[in-house]
């Protein structure tokens, strides 16, 4: 299990550097190992058993890492929330997921205390921490003595991880033991992670590409890891050009802005062992624009919340401009008539379904949600369309359902349009995805407002910051008389977007 191994990197290897934040002390192996424990000792005397849910809502830092890897080590399941959500989403989410504990930031005291107004009575306590105390005092106050075992079944839940739905409020998906071990096996196997690996990390820490793929890769292999607290291009690209790394991972937006701050300068990235680009399609002209600027060609992989990595192009062979890549060791694809469930040729469009040891066990509390994602036969409906190659390579031709990809962070349109729709001016809203050189795709919303009830538009966006974080709230609010319909009076998206994306 992916626990088994990090404690085997401890044993065998204390003093190596296993992670550092930018411009803060290294933490070795050994150093982890003590810290993990006394964390975990820490959430032992605070009461939380296996299967209790812990929250925590916390920019990335080593603290936020302590608590995930000590969670899981106790058996109880971890729950990361990005820092962005305003105390609306959080509320929803420690409501929903009955946390039984919240690590918070202190500079969110004010969102904390509105917070505490309308939570239930004794479901949540917070544990305040500072996130960039090296030395907080849980670490100093409990013993690093590790006196349980580990937890030993596949089938127990290690994190909730919460999607949005395009039909209903964000879900829980439970992501087992078994299936963070089956998806970090199957990477090591495929992009040959190595001990002496230096993993630049630049990704958010709160959603599987970077705790997962990224972080639990190089832990995993017993190599290093540089966090940056947040992605910036300059930086970035200064610490790729040092030499220092050998994996870069990133999402197309980050990519792009590299290429763009390079402005037309060659760089030679050659030293970098794997360059990765996923979480949103990569566009071709980026692809090609690297190849040329730093002399990288950037690793296109497949994958979702629900699964972890699916589909990868090879590390050696052919790394397909505009393709997905071929099933990862240990996982089965196909690609169906999302109609009739049957699998349908190669060459021909469907929707991509996936099985394997990785894929997750189920929504939080939702049963109907959980059968619904899956086919009579076991496979998992990704959502996404696709084909594959006759030699076995994946391409991804959009979506079955109505999602939005706005740098690399999956933004689902009935969430927004519940936010807008709380608006007394507002009588009707579509929100759609529009392309986005930058950003892959952008939000917009059209709304249509009340009879005799005026609004302006910068208003609307504001009314949305308060209830939904910053990338979810639309970038252009239109103001519509009427929506392309069916016969129905369902609004037909496609249209609209014609009509209003430029
Ligand atoms: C930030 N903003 C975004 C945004 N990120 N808006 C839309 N989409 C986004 N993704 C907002 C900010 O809040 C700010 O709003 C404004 O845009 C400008 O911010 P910025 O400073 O330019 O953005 P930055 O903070 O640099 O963030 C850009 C980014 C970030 C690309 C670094 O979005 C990012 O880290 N994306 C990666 C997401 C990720 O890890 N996805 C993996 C999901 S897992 P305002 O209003 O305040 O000006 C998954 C599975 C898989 O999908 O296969 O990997």
């Amino acid at each position: 299990m992916f626990l088994d191994t990090l404690a085997q990197h401890y044993r065998e290897q204390p003093d190596k550097v296993a992670l550092q934040i930018i411009d803060g002390p290294p933490v070795t192996y050994g150093q982890l190992e003590a810290a993990v424990n006394r964390t975990a000792n820490y959430l032992l005397a605070l009461g939380i058993q296996p299967g209790d849910r812990v929250a925590a809502q916390l920019p990335k830092c080593l603290s936020f890492i302590y608590f995930h890897l000590a969670t899981v080590q106790i058996g109880a399941i971890f729950l990361p929330l990005n820092p962005a959500y305003p105390s609306a989403e959080l509320r929803y989410f420690l409501e929903d997921s009955g946390a039984r504990l919240l690590i918070a930031d202190a500079a969110d005291q004010a969102k904390l205390d509105r917070l505490t107004e309308t939570l239930p009575e004794h479901q949540t306590t917070f544990t305040i921490v500072k996130p960039q105390d090296t030395g907080p005092n849980w670490l100093e106050d409990n013993s690093a003595r590790r006196d349980y075992p580990l937890p030993g079944d596949p089938d127990q839940t290690a994190m909730m991880l919460y999607t949005s739905g395009t039909t209903s409020r964000p879900k829980g998906a439970l992501i087992t033991h078994g299936n963070l071990t089956a998806n970090i096996a199957s990477l090591h196997q495929a992009w040959g992670w190595r001990r002496d690996d230096a993993l630049l990390h630049a990704l958010p820490i709160f959603h599987v590409h970077g705790l997962v793929v990224a972080l639990h890769g190089a832990l995993h292999a017993g190599a290093t890891a540089l966090l940056c607290p947040a992605f910036d291009a300059r930086t970035v690209l200064d610490l790729l050009c040092s030499r220092r790394f050998s994996v870069f991972m990133g999402v197309p937006t980050m990519h792009r802005r590299l290429y763009q701050l390079a402005g037309g300068r060659r760089y030679d990235l050659s030293h970098m062992r794997l360059m990765t680009s996923g979480s949103d399609r990569l566009p071709d002209d980026l692809f090609f624009g690297y190849q040329e600027t730093f002399k990288v060609t950037l690793l296109e992989r497949y994958g979702m919340t629900e699964t972890g990595m699916n589909l990868s192009n090879p590390l050696r062979g052919e790394r397909r401009v505009g393709a997905v890549g071929l099933p990862l060791p240990g996982v089965s694809a196909r690609i169906v008539d999302p109609a009739a469930e049957k699998p349908l040729p190669d060459g021909e469009v469907g929707e991509v379904q996936i099985k394997g040891a990785h894929v997750f066990k189920g929504y939080w509390r939702q049963p109907e949600k959980t059968a619904e994602a899956f086919s009579a036969d076991g496979w998992l409906s990704t959502g996404d369309m696709g084909l594959r190659e006759p030699d076995g390579y994946y391409t991804l031709k959009g979506r079955a359902k109505d999602l939005i990809i706005s740098g690399g962070l999956n933004v689902y349109p009935p969430e927004v349009e519940l936010a807008l729709m709380e608006h007394p001016a507002v009588a009707a809203c579509a929100v759609i995805g529009c392309p986005d050189a930058e950003w892959g795709e952008r939000v917009v919303a059209a709304i249509i407002l009340r009879a005799g009830e005026r609004a302006d538009t910068e208003s609307i966006r504001a009314f949305c910051r308060e209830r939904l974080a910053a990338y979810k709230v639309p970038r252009r609010v239109l103001i519509v008389d009427e929506f392309p319909a069916n016969a129905l009076g369902k609004v037909q998206k496609a249209r609209l977007r014609e009509s209003l994306c430029e």
